[in-house]
């Protein structure tokens, strides 16, 4: 389906022997529209055109979306099944690589029960491809084990949400309704170079008046635009949201009838924050008292605002209780369910929403149901058609998996569309646990740090050569469209996961002929539950420009505001958070002085396997480096460019200082998109937040020596 043109005065470059395909970027949860230019004679894709029409992007993208194209028909692509012998990887055809799969999941199965074998998902997968890993671990291996790169990413803003909303809806309003806000509360959201298209909404705002507060330990091009730049310790988010809310209640800026007809709590609420005087939140995070009192008066006074938040805050040990606060400041003053106003956090995979509702999670099956709920085994075992005695346990989390694999329960794991050799924390033990893996088999489209660990690597399909559906960061479900055939004989994740239920004598229960055939039991494996899309036809998505979950039925319109009346918890109340600020896991000591934040950059992406295959990004950005204070450099007399070596309890890394004065003086950042030596994550913190099971990437002690 190619649509052209739409704006007045712009049109879309179109030659002759060229075909537009519409559809969305593959990166970041924006999803922005684009067309992308495919040479009618090759087949090959050749360029992208933004989409003018596009209501939540409007034609603007940012330079990962633009040269995206160009990992499609890349030379680095894998084009037949990879087995390793004698430590190589050779091309094989698909019946041996099949084969050997088959072999080794039967052998390790018989010999140590069927939770021998995992599955390691991620969510740059349409919804349909993410519905089918749950049920393809379930049904198809029969494992408890599987889990994905969400619980990185979205699973701290998941667990808070559904602590105080009772469900989880990454926003609570539609994107275009920013335009009206009057105040932007944003912590730990890097949204100009993470989100870039966002921005258009922002300066939009601040034209008829909107503030802006930032809350990060950099100044990031997000913070130098804002009025207000909280630049807290890392790991302080919960004092400066109880000292803010101390703030809204000593200044009467709480909408009293809000919050009794709508929330518990406000009693204990009040009781709890009394500690948090300015000075004692200023004493903690390190932010000017004056800067604190600033913010929430600007915050109070405003009559729509929207509280905004992202991985800064959430990747912590305590990012459940950070989600809880901040989500609590937007009640506090009444917001959620009104025009223009509400919490969101930033989703950002791809399909970093849709993926996760849907049954990847260790402990989750299709609509945010769950796996120890015995009226939800039973739903959906109807649905696939199994007994619901046969419907595996609870499994456990991401980085917990590697756990299993050195304790020896899990032998054998298939990852499919993630690269924990770079992304996961702590990467010399997840290293040695692919290393410990009597089987491994990886699909990804690219040979990926991860992929090489691997005995068998099967050849993935990219975004473009495939149909399907995704879930925007508003909650709007949008098409997917394929653009070409599938390069070399690569093929999509579905039918690779079809051909090994095959394998296993599950055939029967995979009998899909299409990508629709997916999406339409996958509309009724969520009826019914809180996310709900039996209401979304691929029609209704084409005409209605997506449609908002939850959509209980087709005549239902979809749900862009969330709320409005009530919340998803059991008695309709939103549940305000009671809680103090505790130390992130690891402190500066003597040994390890300064504190290790680390993150994004706008010309990489995640653990870069596409990004750093792209030459433009590459040029812009070519290595990792590690951003300090001119005085932290001052002290260790340190040019721009010298190499130092940065080192914490788990591992150490050498790479060039970047001076700046847009850090706290006593942090070092160092964005993550690169692998092995150059990884960052050799020197994360693996503590996990008590619900959500994130891991603390934002916040540890390290020394710098150097090099
Ligand atoms: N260019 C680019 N865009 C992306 C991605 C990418 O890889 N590259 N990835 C996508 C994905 S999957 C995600 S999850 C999002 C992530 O989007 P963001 O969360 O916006 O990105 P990060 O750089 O991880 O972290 C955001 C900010 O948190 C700050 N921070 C660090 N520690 C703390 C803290 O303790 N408190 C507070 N308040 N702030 C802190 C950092 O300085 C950083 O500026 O981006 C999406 N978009
Ligand atoms: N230190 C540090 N570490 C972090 C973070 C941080 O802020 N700091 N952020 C965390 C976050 S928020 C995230 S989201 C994770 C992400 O970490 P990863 O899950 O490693 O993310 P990607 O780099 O996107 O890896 C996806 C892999 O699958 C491939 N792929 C892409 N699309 C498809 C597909 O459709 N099918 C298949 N089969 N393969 C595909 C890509 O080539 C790539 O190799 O990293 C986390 N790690
Ligand atoms: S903002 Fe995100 S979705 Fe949009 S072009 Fe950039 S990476 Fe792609
Ligand atoms: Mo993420």
């Amino acid at each position: 389906m190619t649509k052209f043109v739409v704006k007045p005065g712009v049109k879309n470059l179109q030659h002759e022997d060229e075909k537009l395909v519409t559809t969305h970027c593959c990166y970041c949860g924006m999803q922005c529209g684009m067309h992308i230019r495919v040479n009618k004679k090759s087949g090959n894709v050749v360029g992208v055109e933004p989409r003018y029409d596009w209501p939540v992007t409007n034609g603007k993208m940012c330079p990962k979306g633009v040269t995206a194209y160009q990992t499609v028909d890349h030379p680095d692509r894998i084009k037949t099944p990879l087995i390793k012998k004698n430590g190589k990887f050779v091309e094989s055809t698909w019946e041996e690589a099949l084969d050997l799969i088959e072999k080794n999941y039967k052998r390790l199965q018989s010999h140590y029960g069927k939770d021998a074998l995992s599955v390691f998902g991620g969510v740059s997968m349409t919804n349909e491809k993410c519905y089918l890993v749950g049920k393809y671990a379930r049904v198809a291996l029969g494992t408890r084990y599987v889990d994905y790169n969400g619980r990185f990413c979205m699973s701290s803003a998941a667990g808070g949400f559904m602590k105080t909303l009772g469900l989880d809806r990454g926003s609570t309003l539609p994107w275009p309704e920013l335009e009206h806000t009057d105040c932007f509360f944003m912590a730990g959201t890097n949204t100009a170079e993470c989100h870039p298209t966002t921005i258009q909404w922002l300066w939009k705002a601040r034209d008829k008046g909107a503030k802006m507060i930032v809350a990060d330990p950099r100044e990031t091009p997000t913070a130098r635009i804002a009025d207000v730049h909280l630049d807290l310790k890392a790991g302080t988010d919960s004092a400066l949201a109880n000292g803010m809310m101390h703030l809204l209640i000593k200044e009467g800026y709480v909408d009293e009838a809000y919050v009794q007809t709508r929330c518990h709590n406000f009693e204990e609420l009040k009781e709890a924050v009394k500690a948090f005087t300015p000075e004692k939140t200023a004493m903690i995070t390190g932010v000017d008292k004056e800067k604190i009192v600033k913010a929430a008066t600007i915050f109070g006074r405003s009559p729509r605002s929207v509280v905004m938040f992202a991985r800064g805050i959430e990747q912590q040990r305590k990012g459940v209780d950070n989600v809880c606060l901040y989500t609590s400041m937007a009640l506090l003053r009444g917001q959620i369910g009104k025009f223009a106003s509400g919490v969101a956090t930033f989703t950002g995979q791809g399909n970093g929403q849709g993926g996760r509702e849907h049954g990847q999670k260790a402990d989750a099956l299709p609509g945010y149901r769950k796996i120890d709920n015995p009226e939800h085994v039973a739903y959906v075992s109807d649905v696939w058609g199994i007994d619901p005695k046969e419907m595996p346990q609870a499994g456990v989390s991401a980085y917990e998996m590697f756990d299993h694999i050195q304790q020896g329960k899990i032998k054998a794991m298939h990852v499919i569309c993630s690269n924990p050799a770079v992304s996961a924390p702590n990467n010399h033990y997840i290293w040695e646990g692919f290393k410990k893996l009597d089987f491994m088999v990886v699909s990804d489209f690219f040979l990926s740090e991860t992929a090489e660990f691997a005995d068998v690597v099967l050849p993935a399909t990219t975004w473009a050569e495939d149909e399907g559906t995704t879930t925007n960061l508003e909650g709007r479900v949008i098409r997917i469209r394929k653009v070409k055939e599938p390069v070399g004989e690569a093929k999509t994740d579905w039918e690779i996961m079809q051909l090994i239920a095959e394998r296993m004598g599950k055939k029967s229960f995979f009998p899909y002929t299409s990508v629709s055939d997916i999406y339409e039991e996958f509309r009724l494996a969520s009826k019914g539950g809180k996310a709900d899309y039996y209401g979304i036809t691929y029609d209704r998505i084409e005409k209605e420009d997506g449609v908002f979950w939850p959509c209980p039925d087709e005549k239902h319109p979809g749900s862009p505001t969330m709320f409005t009346e009530s919340f998803a918890t059991e008695d309709g109340k939103a549940n305000l958070a009671v809680v103090g600020w505790e130390e992130p896991g690891e402190t500066p000591s003597e040994d390890y002085p300064h504190i290790l934040t680390t993150g994004r950059v706008v010309f990489h992406y995640l653990s870069g396997t596409q990004t750093r295959r792209t030459p433009f990004l590459m040029e812009q950005c070519p290595e990792p480096y590690a951003e300090i204070h001119p005085e932290m450099a001052a002290k260790y007399r340190l040019n721009n460019g010298d190499r130092v070596v940065l080192t914490t309890k788990r591992g150490d890394i050498t790479v060039p200082v970047k001076l700046t004065k847009a850090i706290r003086r006593d942090h070092i950042f160092v964005p993550y998109h690169w692998g092995k030596e150059l990884s960052i994550n050799k020197l994360t913190n693996p503590a996990l937040d008590p619900t959500s099971r994130m891991p603390e990437f934002k916040v540890c002690a390290v020394r710098m020596q150097k090099a």
